[in-house]
């Protein structure tokens, strides 16, 4: 008989956003999972079977629910325990902007930095409409210190590691843009102890490794 799973298994990869984001919700949840550091181009052979799609992060719970969206997963997490109040009353803003981000900023972010896989595409102008949207999250930090709120909720985690991304590009042209506030906003996620605690390297894992556990 299969042993039974002590804790949560979450197949990540360390330098994903989508798996920060979940990282980031699961840590400060408090749920201790067993972390499963995967290399993306040799995928374990559990992970595609309880999740073909074979995206990560992939969470799967010890009563077999399997959870593989990213966002899917800070919900879940902040469901179980949220003791920063991440889930915030408005839930309108707060989807909006990680629509956004997932779909129009991903898809600008993708093509700046990586143009030679989009070989067919012009992505001459993937910087530029990138930089539109980190304006207009630039004038929300300034409005109210955060992105929905006074203080970072969902939006905020869900997004800073794609703005991450976006600026260790090509850190002088991102800073030319002179966007102070997200600039600061920025650093500070960045800074964090708990940025700290979820950017911990593991070495990849392998069936008959003993678990790590994730936030113990
Ligand atoms: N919608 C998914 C997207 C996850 C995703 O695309 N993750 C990337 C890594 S950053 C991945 O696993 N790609 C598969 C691959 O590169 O083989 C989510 O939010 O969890």
């Amino acid at each position: 008989m299969a042993k039974q799973a002590k804790h949560p298994i979450l197949y990540s990869f360390r330098r994903c956003p989508y798996a920060m984001r979940a990282r980031l919700a699961l840590c400060i949840s408090n749920i201790n999972v067993e972390i499963r550091e995967i290399v993306l181009r040799d995928k374990p052979t559990h992970m595609l079977e309880i999740s073909p799609k074979a995206t990560v992060p992939v969470l799967r719970l010890i009563d077999g629910t399997v959870i593989d969206e990213s966002l899917d997963i800070m919900i879940y997490a902040l469901g179980r325990q949220d003791p920063q109040e991440w889930l915030c009353e408005d839930q309108q803003t707060t989807d909006f902007l990680i629509k956004r981000n997932d779909r129009n900023f991903k898809y600008a972010l993708d093509r700046y930095k990586y143009p030679d896989r989009y070989p067919e595409e012009d992505c001459s102008k993937m910087f530029d409409h990138g930089a539109d949207i980190l304006n207009d999250l630039n004038a929300r930090i300034e409005k109210h210190g955060a992105l929905v709120e006074d203080y970072n909720t969902l939006a905020d985690y869900a997004i800073f590691p794609f703005i991450r991304q976006f600026a260790n590009t090509d850190r002088p042209r991102f800073e030319n843009l002179k966007l102070k506030p997200l600039e600061n906003w920025l650093d500070d996620h960045l800074k964090s102890d708990l940025f700290q605690t979820i950017m911990h390297k593991y070495t990849p894992w392998q069936e008959g490794d003993d678990p790590i556990i994730f936030g113990a």
